[in-house]
């Protein structure tokens, strides 16, 4: 088969819209639909600063990728979990991956920071859950006390398609009345705005984007997310698609037009400033400062004029 649009053999069948590309094509096809998920949704404007969490894998630095690529002023931030090996090569991966970009990256070191990884703290909350939580306060703070006006992560449409699935399937209304690409910044710019630039592009588009530009990145999978249930949901939204091509980006979309209807359900908690950090909480010490015990604020400010990493 032929791309349609040149001569060259076809890289990729794109099954919605149906049409086989070429890797330059396909690349193009790409870029410009993470350029149209920008716009439609307000993702940047012009002059921001982001910050790109890039974990190692495919996600986050195709993000890194494209963004650099059209223009925008971004800086990167590997969080290594210190789960074992796992964490060691993510953050080989991440330093390659901007080296190459030449995007200056910012590391922070779980294990260094509190004192155990992720997985070493003896407590009865699943490991994902306070994974989750410390990943979610050191992404925002680290924006927050470096003044950057977004934090961009890897989310794609199968993440996003499988996130609203399992919710529903759940009954989460609590979670989907705030699920969306843009998350704006809230309580004074202390919670920094959180986009997600892939929104719109397939986990397989993701994949094929990283091939056809040389990206390189860990593939395989944490330890703890074995036996996620994400991951069946995730296969049943492909059998769909597979069936009934543009499923997820319909199922999405539509979800987007009716969030309203979940809005209703939820039930907002007053902020405060934590005691500990100052950051917005919900008690009187938020639950990073609970969870990990703290006494004195973590702080992320970076030291020095051009620095390109922090280790
Ligand atoms: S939450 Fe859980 Fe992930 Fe953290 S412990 Fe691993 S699987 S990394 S996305
Ligand atoms: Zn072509
Ligand atoms: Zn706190």
């Amino acid at each position: 088969m032929r791309c349609k649009f040149c001569e060259r053999p076809a890289f990729i069948k794109l099954h919605y819209p149906r049409m086989y590309l070429c890797p330059e094509h396909f690349t193009e096809y790409f870029e410009r639909k993470v350029k149209r998920t920008i716009e439609r949704y307000k993702l940047i404007k012009p002059g921001e600063r982001i910050l790109v969490v890039v974990s190692g894998g495919k996600d986050s630095a195709v993000t890194a990728h494209v963004l650099k690529k059209l223009g925008y002023d971004i800086e990167c931030l590997h969080i290594n979990l210190g789960i074992g090996e796992y964490s060691e090569k993510s953050e080989e991966y991440a330093k390659r991956q901007c080296e190459k970009l030449g995007v200056p990256l910012h590391i922070v070191r779980v294990r260094e920071l509190l004192g155990r990884g992720i997985g070493e703290v003896r407590t009865r909350r699943p490991t994902c859950s306070y994974c989750g939580l410390t990943k979610r306060y050191i992404f925002n703070k680290f924006a927050y006390d470096n003044g950057f006006d977004a934090v961009a992560t890897g989310h794609n449409l199968d993440d996003e398609a499988s996130f609203i699935f399992a919710n529903l399937m759940n009954w989460n209304t609590q979670y989907l009345a705030k699920q969306g690409p843009i998350t704006p910044a809230q309580f004074n710019g202390k919670l920094v705005k959180k986009i997600k630039p892939l929104y719109e592009l397939t986990e397989r588009e993701v994949v094929a984007y990283a091939l056809a530009n040389d990206i390189e990145y860990h593939i395989e999978e944490c330890p703890h997310a074995v036996g996620a249930p994400t991951i069946e949901y995730k296969g049943i939204l492909n059998e769909m698609e597979e069936k009934r091509p543009g499923t997820k980006i319909n199922f999405v979309k539509g979800y987007l037009r009716k969030k309203k209807l979940f809005e209703a359900e939820l039930q907002e908690t007053e902020l405060r400033e934590c005691r500990i950090c100052g950051m917005p909480s919900s008690g009187e010490v938020c639950s990073f400062c609970r969870f990990w015990g703290l006494e004195e604020p973590v702080e992320f400010k970076i030291s020095g004029e051009g620095q390109k990493l922090q280790e």
